[in-house]
């Protein structure tokens, strides 16, 4: 059996199992309608059932599959989307009882991951957690996933279509593997040239869509694709920031989060995203106009953690705020305000306005200065390059004096810079 989709634009029901109808579940289903719009497919409608449980077997309980099957009838919806990682034998019961195609969040998010991705590392790494995912799926019940058909869930980098015999599969995932590792060292290196250079280094994470890349282009004019579409950045860009008072630092764009981000694709995007866990400090960006901006912030924080990021100094933008009033108002009122009492500093800003970005930088140069160690120390003529280290890792040099016994230094510098010039204390 095959549902051929290829060709025309899908079109979905939405379906999902909750204990209550919360706002947090209505926004969960409003994000996985973003979700398909971003892939190119049509909502047609949506249903959802309150249960303490999703349904072990079929996801919903019997009755709610009959009206669903009715749903579909009614708008010619080509497929049925649940708004959780569906099992094997769900993904399967469902199938036969609707004899449509049946794909979940996960299969979705894949897909756009992999219609995204440009760099040769985040196409390999799409495809690895793809490929792992549908390993899971082949196994036990029988599940073919040629049955998609053609359209969400079968498309793999690059418009290719993703394979479907095991065997091959785990052949390719051998060889993605490999490369992924060559990769990933030439990406080490990157980083050891960075660090060795001294700069600070501030990562800009965030919810996906809260306005990460403007940010980068307003403040560097980095020219990255920034788009209403969830996840738009899937490599990291890093890009040199000089501040008003001549300070300089290294910005890098990130991946954006999700909640209920797939496992898989945190695996295999793991060296994209752990650009967080080499920065100094984080630059966290919210979307303030966002009702659910709370709940984002959570799953950021919680995502960072997973990752082995945390105690790092953080500095939260509420962003958008030509949306609304610069406290994180709206002129009507009903906006509540924001706060971040996790992060270090906040501020409010609109990344495409400009507005509050001239505050968000004197805060900037504050925490870098509150970042830097004093050191005050003699540097023999064999080692003159540290002293130009000092300069191009953005440090203030306060004294310098050559003397007999060698360059007598004092200087504010970045604790990278402090180590390198470990040993030659006065
Ligand atoms: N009104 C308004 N829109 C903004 C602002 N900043 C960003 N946007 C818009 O929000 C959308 C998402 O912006 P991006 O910069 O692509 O967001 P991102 O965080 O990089 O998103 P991903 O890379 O997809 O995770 C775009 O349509 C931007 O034009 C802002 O300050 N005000
Ligand atoms: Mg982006």
């Amino acid at each position: 059996m095959s549902y051929e989709t290829a060709g025309q634009k899908e079109k979905y029901i939405l379906i999902a199992a909750a204990p209550d109808e919360t706002p947090a579940v209505m926004h969960s289903l409003e994000e996985l309608a973003s979700l398909l719009k971003t892939a190119g497919a049509a909502v047609t409608g949506q249903l959802l059932q309150l249960r303490p449980a999703p349904d072990p077997g079929t996801y919903l309980g019997s009755g709610k599959l009959e009206e669903l099957r009715e749903l579909i009838n009614e708008t010619g919806a080509t497929g049925v989307i649940a708004d959780d990682e569906l099992t094997p034998a769900q993904m399967k019961n469902l199938e036969d009882a609707l004899d449509c195609k049946v794909i979940d969040r996960t299969i979705l998010i894949l897909d756009i991951f992999a219609a995204h991705a440009t760099s040769r590392e985040g196409k390999v790494q799409v495809e690895c957690a793809q490929l792992k995912y549908r390993l899971t799926r082949l196994s036990g019940f029988g599940t073919d996933m040629s049955r998609l058909g053609g359209g969400i869930g079968t498309r793999g980098p690059g418009e290719k279509k993703l394979e479907s015999d095991r065997r091959v599969i785990r052949d390719r995932l051998a060889r993605l593997s490999r490369e992924l590792k060559g990769i990933e060292a030439h990406r080490e290196l990157t980083r050891a040239k960075r660090e060795g250079a001294g700069l600070l280094t501030a990562a800009i994470v965030g919810y996906t869509n809260a306005g990460k890349s403007t940010l980068l282009n307003r403040l560097t004019g980095a020219g990255v694709l920034s788009e209403d579409k969830l996840f738009a950045t899937l490599d990291p860009t890093t890009r040199r920031l000089t501040l008003p008072d001549g300070e300089k630092l290294l910005l890098t764009d990130t991946v954006g989060f999700i909640s209920k981000l797939p496992h898989h694709l945190v695996e295999a995007f793991k060296s994209t995203l752990e650009e967080a866990r080499y920065a100094d400090f984080l630059i966290h960006v919210v979307d303030v106009t966002d009702p659910e901006a709370e709940e984002h912030m959570e799953v950021v924080y919680r995502t960072l953690t997973g990752l082995g990021v945390s105690g790092k100094p953080v500095i939260t933008l509420f962003n958008k705020c030509d949306r609304c009033g610069v406290d994180g108002r709206a002129p009507g009122g009903e906006l509540p305000h924001r706060a971040d009492p996790r992060a270090d500093r906040t501020f409010f800003i609109s990344a495409d306005t400009g507005e509050g970005i001239e505050e968000f930088l004197e805060g900037l140069e504050k925490c870098v200065r509150a970042m830097r160690v004093h050191i005050d120390c003699v540097i023999p003529y064999s080692r003159t390059g540290l002293v130009n280290r000092i300069r191009t890792g953005g440090g203030e040099i306060l004294k310098e004096e050559y003397r007999e016994d060698g360059i007598h230094v004092q200087a504010n510098v970045s604790a990278r810079v402090a180590g390198l010039l470990a040993g030659t204390d006065k």
